[in-house]
């Protein structure tokens, strides 16, 4: 296998890292936005519309960026997450993990035994990596929970001691929504950001890497500041919207109207 730096060596090399989501299905437009300098690329199977023969593809369109190919899955799957794997994604990002129960079913999904039951057959993932790919898989393929609701940031020191999670990620979202907060991605409810920084404390005690979605760059620069390691940068379609309406706008007043 030719050196593959895993999501720990990356971060160990960089300090943090730069996220962006894919959510829109298609190889092109996966290919271009890989391109832009992430440091990770995570396709979005949650709340993107990417099923699963377009994440492969997807998957094939981004390998030449050398950013880290990492996939969101929808809930926690068990056979998504195998075959999104055996693809080639180099870790997963699972919604909803509000319990150590719950984490560690995660953990045991994505490793091959004795951490885990994940099943042999990594037919893109070994012929890209490398044969060694089933000996260096467990190092290779990150594992991050998201935590997101009430109870998750309740039960966060027990989630967090589950072996095999290279990182905790929040999702600010739902984790207002869960706690009867409106939706405040730039500046969250008082209430919300008090939750977020206890995560953040109590994931970083431990040693791991806490993440975070961000709706804007300065938003991702003051959470990186505040000690997150892993931030997500919105995503392809948030991009596109702003920067064609941004455009069109400009035209129009150009134009007078
Ligand atoms: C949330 O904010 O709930 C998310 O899932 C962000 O990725
Ligand atoms: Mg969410």
């Amino acid at each position: 296998m030719t050196a593959i730096p895993s999501f720990q060596e990356r971060l160990a090399a960089k300090g943090h890292l730069l996220n962006g989501y894919c959510a829109m299905p298609g190889a092109f437009s996966a290919e271009l936005y890989a391109g832009q300098g992430w440091d990770a690329v995570t396709l979005d199977l949650q709340h993107g519309l990417i099923g699963y023969e377009a994440a492969v593809a997807m998957l094939q369109a981004i390998r030449a960026s050398g950013v880290l190919p990492l996939v969101r899955l929808p809930w926690l799957d068990p056979g998504l997450i195998m075959k999104m794997l055996d693809s080639g994604a180099l870790g997963v990002t699972c919604p909803m993990i509000n319990d150590a129960e719950a984490a560690e079913r995660l953990v045991r999904c994505c490793k091959y035994p004795p951490r885990g039951e994940r099943s042999m057959g990594p037919i893109r993932a070994a012929a890209i990596y490398g044969a060694d790919y089933p000996e260096q898989a467990n190092r290779l393929t990150s594992v991050l929970a998201m935590i997101e609701t009430a109870e998750a940031v309740e039960n966060i020191d027990a989630i967090a001691a589950v072996q095999g999670l290279d990182g905790i990620y929040i999702g600010p979202a739902d984790l207002a929504v869960s706690m009867g907060k409106p939706v405040r991605l730039e500046a969250p409810d008082p209430a919300v950001e008090a939750a977020i920084n206890h995560v953040l404390e109590r994931v970083t005690a431990r040693g791991l890497a806490c993440g975070i979605f961000a709706p804007s760059p300065a938003r991702a620069w003051a959470l990186v500041e505040r000690g997150f390691r892993f931030v997500t940068l919105s995503s392809d379609a948030r991009a596109l919207v702003a920067q064609t309406s941004a455009w069109v706008r400009s035209f129009r007043k150009l134009a007078g109207g």
